[in-house]
């Protein structure tokens, strides 16, 4: 009898959960492009983590187009959450404004367009620069040597972020870029001396982009006798890991706008090396079907 109750709830709480679910993804309506998209999407920009810099960054941009005097708000999210409803918007035809940036799968995967921003609150095009502690020079000059030769392109970067997005592990995938591009590898470590077995401390937020490149120049740096433990944190932590001397370094710097906040916070107690990637770029995005949502003032 007992057993039979059982089946019976489980069986009612997942018809009605059924019930409840589609009820609730039929409600939400296609993108109408002759009506308010603010008003479609309940005046919400999908956001992600509350201390990247892109997040401080959309906040001035709310202010300076005035959003924030509209009923406007960023959701505070995860990433990984932030990705996940648009995959689903974007299945449904639905609207969304999202919080992006490139280099990024989401660009590859799906049909997106940056917001224009003519008061240029996020900049044309945003730098990754690489940050070591105060000291590393003296201490570790081998070290410092080759993160101050450390550079790729965005496309560069982009395959070695699809390939883990795709499964495989960071380790793997820096470790078969290195091999693949062994001649700017090579640039970084040459005639630099062996060190055996030294200890070095990477830090950096879990953001594809970031797993890709502190992977690959944690190898570059084992590769000539290191061994590097990699952290990832969130940003406040990982700026305060460098100026502190917690780590010794992070390849991970969104400059001079995403993370100029902290850059500023901490000026004087890092030494900056200056970028090892030209061209990223951060700003509000909207799947192509938008067509009627072009610049940041058309969310007005
Ligand atoms: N991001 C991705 C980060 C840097 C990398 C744009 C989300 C940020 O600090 O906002």
């Amino acid at each position: 009898m007992k057993k039979i109750t059982n089946k019976l709830l489980i069986f009612i709480s997942v018809f009605f959960s059924i019930v409840l679910l589609s009820g609730c993804s039929s409600q939400m309506a296609k993108y109408n492009p002759k009506e308010s998209v603010g008003k479609q999407i309940n005046y919400t920009i999908t956001g992600i983590e509350a201390g990247a810099g892109e997040m401080a960054t959309t906040q001035k941009a709310m202010k300076a187009y005035g959003l924030d005097k509209g009923n406007w708000q960023l959701q505070t999210s995860s990433t990984a959450a932030m990705l996940s409803t648009l995959g689903k918007s974007i299945r449904y035809k639905q609207p969304i404004v999202i919080t992006g940036w490139t280099p990024h799968w989401m660009f590859t995967k799906y049909k997106l367009k940056f917001l224009k921003d003519p008061k240029n609150i996020y900049g044309k095009t945003e730098d990754i620069n690489t940050i070591v502690r105060k000291g590393l020079k003296k201490d570790k000059p081998e070290a410092y040597e080759l993160l101050n030769r450390f550079h790729w392109r965005p496309e560069q970067m982009s395959s070695v972020m699809l390939k883990v997005n795709h499964g495989e592990s960071p380790r793997k995938a820096a470790g078969d870029w290195i091999k693949q591009n062994q001649a700017q590898v090579n640039s970084w470590t040459k005639g630099i001396k062996h060190v055996h077995g030294q200890k070095l401390k990477l830090t950096y937020v879990a953001w594809d982009s970031e797993i890709a490149s502190t992977n690959v120049v944690a190898n570059a740096l084992r590769s000539i006798g290191y061994k590097v433990t990699i952290q990832a944190m969130e940003l406040q932590p990982m700026w305060t890991s460098i100026a502190t001397k917690a780590a010794d370094g992070t390849v991970s710097a969104w400059l001079p706008n995403t993370q100029g906040l902290y850059y500023n916070d901490f000026k004087g107690r890092f030494d900056d090396l200056g970028e090892n990637l030209h061209g990223a770029k951060v700003g509000l995005a909207v799947p192509t079907y938008m067509k009627n949502v072009n610049s940041i003032s058309d969310l007005k």
